[in-house]
């Protein structure tokens, strides 16, 4: 993995940029800025309809691969030199592609969600009961208030990403796709980031999830784990394997990624391990149902707003 350079990215291939709004974006600004891990999150529009759209930048890890490390240290990296001491030297060095990469996100046309999503904003601890869950959240759930979830039937159907795929089980009931992730850049090992998405259309999140579904829960596990042995080479013991509570998609999905990588959302306010999972509802099926859900929510978020118990 990481050293295939040779071939031209697929995916830059199929862009047609006249159509892409990457260039067009006009008035951008930052949403939200993570120095430390070289990303940024700007909003700006498109079109004469000015259309919203999020873009979202991050600088890709070095290529330490033999090949990058030969172009990173050929001819073609232009060097400024800042400073020349006895035998200590620096530069302002600028590399050619790859290592000026940055990986791009585009959501356009982007809705108020996503632009709220992407927002830095003050979070803050909630704790949802059983009760809360089907007296607040539940209603509140109505389609209006989530994010569309065409993009996964767009993957169930083979719509999208289907070349992406890494493993199907196409079982109506313990079935699943197994891909990765959008926020993967398929080159970096050690942020190895997957997804796995159930067939089965009624389950939305942790909280609908009982013994029932123990063997769709143990067929993930299972078939994942091997899945991304063979393909990437990563053993089951070095993977985190969870769900996130609140999703922002509710469509049951797990996501798997390389416990070397500090993944967003893999902390204990959002991650819930799958192993932990499965044994919590071998002791008690209506676990998830009963279960008070501490969750980190954005203050300005409606569903934190509705669930706030102290003001
Ligand atoms: P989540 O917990 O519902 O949302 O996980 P969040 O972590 O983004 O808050 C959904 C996962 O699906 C995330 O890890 C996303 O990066 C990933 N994802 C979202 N979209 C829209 C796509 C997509 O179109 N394709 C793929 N492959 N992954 C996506």
């Amino acid at each position: 993995m990481g050293e295939e350079e040779d071939e031209p990215s697929p995916k830059l291939a199929k862009i047609d940029v006249e159509l892409h709004p990457f260039h067009r974006l006009k008035n951008p600004v930052v949403l939200n800025e993570v120095k430390e891990k070289k990303l940024v999150f700007l909003h700006g529009k498109v079109g004469e309809d000015n259309k919203d759209a999020v873009v979202i930048l991050e600088k890709r890890p070095f290529d330490t691969s033999p090949k990058g490390l030969k172009s990173l240290f050929s001819e073609e990296t232009k060097l400024r030199q800042d400073l020349l001491n006895d035998i200590y030297s620096t530069y302002a060095a600028v590399p050619t592609s790859p290592h000026t990469e940055i990986k791009t996100t585009v959501i356009y046309p982007a809705t108020t969600k996503h632009i709220e999503k992407y927002t830095k904003q003050e979070v803050e601890v909630i704790e949802e009961t059983g009760d809360d869950y089907k007296q607040i959240t539940l209603p509140y759930l109505k389609e209006e208030n989530r994010f569309s979830v065409q993009w996964v039937f767009n993957i169930l159907d083979k719509k999208s990403e289907s070349e992406r795929i890494v493993f199907e089980d196409p079982d109506p009931e313990i079935g699943f796709i197994l891909l990765p992730d959008m926020k993967w850049d398929l080159k970096d090992i050690e942020s190895l980031y997957l997804m796995a998405l159930v067939h089965r259309h009624d389950l939305k999140s942790l909280r609908d999830l009982n013994k029932d579904h123990l063997p769709l829960l143990k067929n993930i596990k299972q078939r994942g784990e091997d899945a991304i042995q063979e393909k990437y080479g990563v053993k089951k013991h070095k993977l985190r394997i969870y769900f996130h509570y609140q999703p922002s998609y509710y469509h049951l999905h797990i996501h798997f990624t390389n416990i070397a990588f500090d993944a967003p959302g893999s902390s204990v306010t959002r991650a819930h391990l799958l192993t932990d999972v499965i044994e919590n509802i071998e002791f008690m099926s209506d676990y998830y149902q009963k279960k008070t859900m501490t969750f980190v929510g954005k203050r300005d978020d409606k569903l934190v707003t509705a669930l706030r118990k102290t003001p």
